[in-house]
């Protein structure tokens, strides 16, 4: 059965080269996409290639790439390849990308992923020209019904003059009744958000378009990028192990109910440990409000631990990529995917009270956290959806090896070398050696704890030594930091190759 059931929309399929052929140099592109689910597969691809034969005859040919989050070697990888991105907003984490970005040659914007549609929509990004976006289906009546990720489809197709879709028939058309799109709107008259439970549904299950704006149909069968997990090892088997101590012990202290609230779970291996820990553990009837759904969420899913589970997107090995897909009618009855302005909306996050878990490339002893940036200046992902989730969560909490780069770098600084999440936002730290609970605590407590329970022993040293003379030469006793000292363990990586004095 053919997956195009509106009769004049029809007419515009053409390739995938026919469709990139209306994007042109200077444009600025919404592709559908996030963490790897639900990108476009065909026409990225086709319009890399144009855009090298461009670069080829010593034409100038550069678009700005606005995506829901990360994307895949076919999207970020194939453009960024042929130097063919000059803007890039907001999540990537492809390796083609990074190197442009790190190179100077593509310009990128590291916004918070709630804002990224609503600041289009306001005209804060500049204008929007094309709106790539693949779907599962187009009905009969023209509606459209999402794939294997929410994330910014409605605002770019809101937004872009054009509108081109991919079809793909990878996807299950059981997807069907997993979505529940909302559009918020703008200021003066932004709706309210009137969720109170994880599994409420407030919006439709199905996208709707401006058929006047559909130039292009693209009908594609390829699956979503799905990367394995590492297998659990020690480290994270420990950091998980901290955090579930922690929360059996919030309950005991009647802070937190005994199905806890809704969860937040960062993309990343450790995360994903993290659920896999909640699958041994003691605790039931659980829910998330989160961003992406992990293999972790789903075995928990499917043992009954946990009852519903609210994201915008995917994020599946291949082989729970298969399950998903084999088994979506069931699941769409524990699953609702949102566009990402209401999963990560701090409304939701805030009134729910969730608990927030995200990975970070360094802490520093006062509690404030880089996610995005190694040595100051090189980025490796960007914020994604921490920010959003840090800032207005119940208790935030962080997970992160104590070292990196076999132990020439300590994840515990004495001052983090950029700020994403600040001392204000940030609840607890984990590493394989412990947890520093921050809640209560003034800095010079907060850094005692971190140096104590979280820093690696052979960094302990050097970090105790720090603080002790930061107490007794800094202008105050505040945040004690010694200025043309702070940044030296970073300065002494780039020169030396190692942290270690
Ligand atoms: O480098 O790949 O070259 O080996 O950073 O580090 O330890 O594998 O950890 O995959 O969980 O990523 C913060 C990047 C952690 C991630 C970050 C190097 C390390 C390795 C990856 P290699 P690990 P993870 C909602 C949540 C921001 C977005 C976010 C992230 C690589 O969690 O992008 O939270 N977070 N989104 O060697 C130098 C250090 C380092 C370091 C790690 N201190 N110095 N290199 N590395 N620490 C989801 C979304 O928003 C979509």
């Amino acid at each position: 059965m053919s997956r195009i059931a509106h009769a004049g929309l029809r007419s515009k399929i053409c390739t995938a080269d026919e469709a990139a052929s209306f994007i042109k140099n200077g444009m600025n592109v919404g592709f559908s996409g996030f963490t790897g689910a639900g990108y476009p597969k065909a026409v990225p691809v086709a319009l890399a290639a144009q855009i090298k034969a461009a670069h080829e005859r010593g034409e100038a040919f550069m678009i700005g790439a606005f995506t829901g989050a990360s994307t895949a070697p076919e999207l970020d990888g194939a453009l960024a390849e042929v130097d063919g991105i000059s803007y890039r907003m907001p999540y990537q984490s492809d390796p083609q990308m990074r190197s442009k970005i790190n190179a100077g040659i593509s310009g990128y914007a590291d916004i918070h992923l709630s804002h990224s549609g609503p600041q289009t929509l306001a005209g804060f990004q500049g204008k929007l020209d094309v709106a790539v976006i693949e779907v599962t289906a187009i009905l009969e009546n023209g509606e459209l019904v999402p794939s294997s990720s929410m994330g910014n489809n409605t605002a770019w197709m809101t937004a872009a003059d054009k509108v081109i879709l991919e079809v793909n028939s990878w996807q299950s058309m059981d997807l069907f009744g997993m979505h529940d799109v909302y559009d918020i709107g703008l200021p003066p008259f932004r709706k309210p958000v009137e969720l109170t439970h994880p599994g409420d549904r407030i919006g439709t299950t199905t996208m709707k378009v401006d058929l006047n704006k559909v130039i292009a149909i693209v009908e594609t069968d390829a699956e979503d990028r799905n990367t394995p997990f590492k297998p659990l090892d020690d480290e994270s088997r420990l950091i998980a192990g901290h955090l579930l101590d922690f929360l059996t012990n919030e309950v005991t202290q009647g802070r937190l109910p005994k199905n806890l609230l809704p969860l937040q779970s960062g993309v990343g291996n450790i995360a994903n440990a993290v659920l896999a820990g909640l699958l041994e553990g003691p605790f039931e009837n659980l829910t998330s409000y989160t961003e992406v759904i992990q293999d972790g969420m789903v075995d928990l899913l499917d043992s009954g631990k946990m009852t519903v589970a609210s994201a915008t997107a995917f994020s599946l090995s291949p082989e729970y990529a298969k399950k998903m897909n084999d088994n979506a009618a069931d699941y769409r009855q524990k699953i609702i995917l949102r566009p990402q302005e209401v999963s990560n909306h701090p409304e939701m996050i805030r009134r729910l009270g969730v608990i927030a878990t995200n990975g970070l490339i360094e802490a520093d002893i006062y509690g404030n956290v880089n996610s995005t940036h190694i040595m100051g200046s090189r980025m490796q992902n960007g914020i994604g959806g921490s920010g959003d989730f840090t800032r207005n969560a119940y208790i935030s909490s962080f997970v992160t090896p104590s070292t990196a780069k076999g132990g020439a770098i300590s994840a515990i600084v004495p001052m983090v070398s950029h700020h994403d999440h600040t001392e204000h936002d940030v609840a607890v730290i984990i590493t394989e050696q412990g947890l520093a609970d921050l809640r209560g605590l003034s800095p010079q407590k907060r850094a005692k704890v971190v140096i104590e329970n979280c820093a690696h022993p052979d960094y302990k040293p050097a970090l105790l030594d720090y603080y002790e003379r930061a107490v007794k030469v800094a202008n105050g006793q505040q945040t004690p930091h010694i200025l043309n000292e702070a940044l030296s363990w970073h300065a002494r990586f780039l020169e030396t190759g190692t942290m270690k004095a």
